[in-house]
């Protein structure tokens, strides 16, 4: 073909209702629309009468997909996730329903403890194999970014193992994968009684080596009780810093630590969990425009009852994500439309907020705003195909998913 037949779009997707998430106040939606698309880019969204040859779309694209009126919507992003580990905790759920606590299982040794014994015996094919199950299932509901983090090993060759799984995830499926380095996330029973000694692995060895291999996008940390402490934090938040890595933070899951007010001062892409929030928190997080990343799915399968302080977060004017952090422990979910739901029903989030909690807030969660989240010219084509009659109906729906297709540039 000449330079002059050389057609604008590699494709184009027309009859197609958008829900572009570009504006920060509702969907963006564009009925009856047409959307084009050259080397990954988006490179037209509009009218198709405003296109150079509206009559004769053959002319625009190589590849013409009809949508016959379904709805595209951004490319969905679970923005916190453990999705690598070893094994399932089955037995603890149930120790939990006969009256267990979550906190006293973990200072028994079991809860991450035990996650941990399981994935440092596991290879990095069985990790790969039992991570990639649940990654197809997301991948089903219209993921195109995900965020996985390590922490399920806390020595160095295990951390490395988990995150170069995660990598690999991200090259065998047509996702894109952040990679977050969690080692602070428990204390190894190795170095039990000497978390500040812990501390000193993560800072001194863990994190240089991890940051020379590139194997981490960002450092988060679990700062709670039975976690570490606000000074522990603090370190490897300073450590990170000195290599040039983002930060952000498992924060106010169990009790008010003022983690999230730390994380904040810290730049951090992201807070994450605040159940036990405070105003002072929240006061720094929306100066600093650190994002809320709620998760309704470990809030279930805990059985929590404080609620994160969505109003107070909405009235600051924070960024909210939502995210199925997926885990072996407090949330084993392989469905980010079933967290829209419960953002909905248990936390009162509106449609319109969760829906922008798997885009574009959470595209901010990873610091990749300018890429993904949106539908845009000159953002990355990650588009999902749905067949419902409103974005709304999204976050309605219980189970099931009217997932058509994706586009993953
Ligand atoms: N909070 C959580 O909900 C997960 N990690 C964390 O710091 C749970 C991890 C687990 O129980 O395996
Ligand atoms: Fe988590």
């Amino acid at each position: 073909m000449s330079p002059a037949e050389t057609k604008p779009f590699d494709y184009l997707i027309h009859n197609v209702n958008l829900a572009t998430m570009a504006d920060d106040t509702d969907y963006g939606i564009i009925n009856s629309a047409c959307i084009g698309v050259k080397s990954g880019i988006i490179q037209y969204v509009g009218p198709q009468a405003q296109l150079e040859h509206p009559e004769d779309l053959e002319k625009n694209a190589e590849s013409l997909i009809n949508a016959h009126n379904q709805w595209l919507t951004p490319g969905l992003i679970d923005c916190h996730t453990h999705l690598v580990y070893a094994g399932n905790r089955a037995n603890e759920f149930e120790m939990r329903l006969n009256g267990a606590h979550y906190e006293d299982i973990a200072k028994a040794g079991g809860g991450i403890l035990s996650s941990v014994r399981a994935t440092r015996n596991a290879s990095e094919q069985n990790l790969f194999d039992s991570a990639s199950k649940r990654l197809k299932s997301l991948l089903k509901e219209g993921l195109t970014t995900i965020e996985i983090k390590s922490g399920y090993g806390l020595d160095t060759e295990t951390e490395i193992k988990m995150l170069k799984v995660a990598k690999r995830l991200g090259k065998e499926f047509p996702v894109r994968v952040a990679t977050t380095f969690l080692g602070a996330h428990a204390l190894p029973e190795e170095y039990k009684n000497r978390a500040d000694d812990y501390i000193d692995l993560v800072c001194n060895e863990m994190l240089p080596t991890i940051a020379e291999l590139e194997l981490a996008d960002a450092v988060d940390a679990f700062c709670e009780n039975i976690g570490f402490s606000y000074q522990q934090t603090k370190k490897v938040f300073e450590t990170a810093k000195q290599l040039g890595l983002p930060v952000k933070l498992h924060a106010e899951q169990l009790s008010d630590q003022s983690g999230a007010g730390l994380a904040a001062d810290y730049n951090a892409l992201s807070a994450d969990h605040l159940e036990y929030l405070s105003q002072a928190s929240i006061q720094k997080m929306a100066q600093k425009g650190t994002v809320a990343v709620l998760l309704p799915g470990a809030f279930y399968f805990l059985r929590e009852t404080k609620l994160p302080p969505i109003q107070a977060l909405r009235d600051a004017k924070v960024p909210m994500a939502i995210a199925t952090d997926s885990n072996p422990g407090t949330s084993p979910a392989e469905s980010i439309l079933l967290m829209l739901s419960m953002a909905c029903t248990l936390f009162r989030m509106t449609p319109l907020e969760s829906l922008q909690g798997v885009t574009i807030n959470a595209a901010r969660a990873l610091g990749l705003e300018k890429e993904v989240g949106t539908i845009e010219v000159g953002k990355k084509a990650d588009l999902v195909l749905w067949d419902i009659d409103h974005p709304n109906e999204l976050s309605y729906q219980i189970g099931g998913s009217n997932w058509t297709r994706t586009f993953k540039s």
